[in-house]
């Protein structure tokens, strides 16, 4: 897995912006508009991007800024085509750290909520390109766990999957690690025939390592669906934190949307 230059971390000279956008009925959304986009006329690709548990819609992007001017330099430099990147929360006012047991329900009841209330109301304020194959999603932890349930519904409006540090809770809390045949198994039966890329990442140091790595492997049983369109990466050192996440996404990113 690449390096992110350290040069990447700072300022960038052709910078995008942030904003925030109201998720009426629901929340709040962090968005991230590149460079140009005021300027400009074309519609842009769509990363919506979840944040761990107890986050919330600033936890990609508060930390120092890093995120931020990382998709800056790598749309200057020509690695990635400008694109939007929308951070929501999953989380209904003030109950971000009711705990692990809640932040499960709270995932699973966010996929049907970005499928038609989120996706509808960035695409009425932005410029996106509005189909499946110029809409990503990924997130970190608790957003991989809304990750996988967004995959195994969401297909029809997403083709790129980014689950990262986290596992699929179809069969119950960490059931990657716990039921990886069963979660393989109920993932191939819905995905069959289904058209998508998926790209998992974490670190071998990292917390939910031996509940995303069984599932991996169960799912590799599963040639037919889990196939080329199936990548998984490991880092060595990887921990549970969002600097290694923004490395995994560094590496991960230029290979959405493509075709
Ligand atoms: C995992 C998936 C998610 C995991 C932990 C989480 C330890 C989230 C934890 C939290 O938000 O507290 O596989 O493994």
């Amino acid at each position: 897995m690449k390096e992110i230059p350290k040069s990447y971390l700072e300022l960038c000279p052709r910078a995008g912006r942030l904003e925030e956008t109201e998720i009426p009925g629901f929340s709040r959304a962090a968005v991230y508009l590149p460079a140009g986009y005021d300027e400009g006329r074309e519609p842009y690709n769509t990363f919506y991007l979840l944040h761990g548990g107890g986050g919330d819609e600033h936890s990609f992007f508060s930390e120092g800024g890093e995120l931020k001017n990382m998709l800056d330099h790598m749309i200057a430099a020509g690695e990635i085509n400008p694109l939007i990147v929308v951070a929501p929360t999953y989380y209904p006012p003030g109950r971000k750290n009711d705990g692990i047991a809640y932040s499960g329900e709270a995932v699973k009841e966010f996929g049907p909520v970005l499928l038609g209330t989120v996706i509808p109301r960035v695409e009425k304020s932005y410029r996106t390109v509005q189909d499946r194959r110029g809409r990503a999603v990924g997130g970190f932890s608790m957003g991989a766990v809304a990750t996988w349930y967004i995959l195994m519904a969401g297909t029809d409006e997403f083709h790129w999957f980014m689950p990262m540090s986290g596992d699929c809770w179809i069969c119950g809390e960490k059931g990657g690690g716990m039921h990886p045949e069963q979660t393989a198994g109920l993932l191939a039966t819905t995905l069959r025939g289904k058209d998508f890329y998926l790209h998992a990442l974490t670190g071998r140091k990292d917390i939910a390592y031996p509940n995303l790595d069984p599932q991996m492997k169960a799912m590799k049983e599963h040639a037919d669906v889990f196939g080329k369109n199936v990548k998984y990466s490991v880092l060595p050192e990887g921990v549970h934190d969002y600097p290694d996440i923004r490395r995994y996404i560094y590496n991960a990113l230029p290979e959405l949307f493509q075709g």
